[in-house]
């Protein structure tokens, strides 16, 4: 990742991030800790927002929202899951791993939308497509405890994440546990790319906040997250990023 010289700044100072972009920061002013993180406010408009939420109702209703469980614990999860794309994250007794079906119907994952697989492709310098798009839905009183995503082959590849409906508070701290965290909301249409040491940062949902968004019937919200799980092969051309047109 070579596009986020100075933009972390801009995810700091949560009360200006709804004006316009600031200016580059000066590297000393960044935060010590997830350096390689970009937040591009308002990425999506309403308008591709609702577009999206009309695919994800299609998604869903090929691949149900399932309820995850800690493998220790066998404790659900608050957040509900699905996936598009050839792999798929679960997490069940036997634990945490990537799956070419849904484990309910045992169905192929639908498709990554291609409004998606273009935000990649413009917010990435990663070679190939992702391969997973994990689906969380949170309802109101939804959360995610701190954790890292290790689940991947490869961690060279970034992380994008695409917030739509309520504002999730999100947390992120250091690639150790006991860093410090700082927190900042994430709202509909933001996207999230997490590159370089922040890849491997501790992070989680605080909370959802009540009110802030309209684009859901229930108040809830969804973050979807678009990962590559092994690395590219050079002699495939089916990893190869396709131009699609936005739809
Ligand atoms: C930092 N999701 O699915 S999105 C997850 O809002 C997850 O649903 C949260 O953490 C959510 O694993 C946070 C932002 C995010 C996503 C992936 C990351 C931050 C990340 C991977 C590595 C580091
Ligand atoms: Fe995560």
């Amino acid at each position: 990742m070579r596009r986020n010289r100075g933009s972390i700044a801009l995810k700091l100072h949560a009360d200006s991030r709804r004006s316009k972009p600031p200016a580059m920061t000066p590297p000393t002013t960044i935060a010590p800790v997830a350096t390689g993180m970009r937040l591009i406010p308002g990425f999506l408009d309403r308008e591709q927002q609702k577009h999206l939420v009309d695919e994800l109702r299609e998604v869903v209703r090929l691949a149900p929202l399932f309820t995850p469980i800690m493998p220790g614990t066998g404790k659900p999860f608050s957040v509900r899951m699905t996936n598009c794309g050839p792999l798929g994250w679960v997490s069940d007794k036997n634990g945490y791993r990537y799956e070419p079906a849904h484990p309910l119907t045992r169905n192929p994952w639908p498709p990554i939308p291609d409004i998606l697989l273009n935000a990649w492709a413009a917010l990435t310098d990663y070679p190939a497509a992702p391969q997973a798009c994990l689906v969380n839905y949170y309802g109101p009183a939804a959360r995610m405890g701190m954790h890292q995503d290790r689940d991947e082959e490869d961690f060279s590849a970034p992380v994008v994440s695409v917030s739509l409906g309520a504002t999730g508070r999100f947390r992120i701290g250091g690639i150790v546990r006991s860093a410090p965290t700082r927190s900042f909301p994430l709202s509909s249409g933001d996207i999230l790319v997490l590159g370089g040491a922040s890849r491997l940062a501790f992070h989680g949902i605080d909370r959802i906040v009540a009110g802030t968004s309209t684009l859901l019937p229930d108040g809830g919200r969804i973050n979807l997250t678009l990962r590559r799980v092994s690395k590219p092969t050079t002699a495939s051309r089916d990893d190869a990023i396709t131009p699609r047109s936005q739809a």
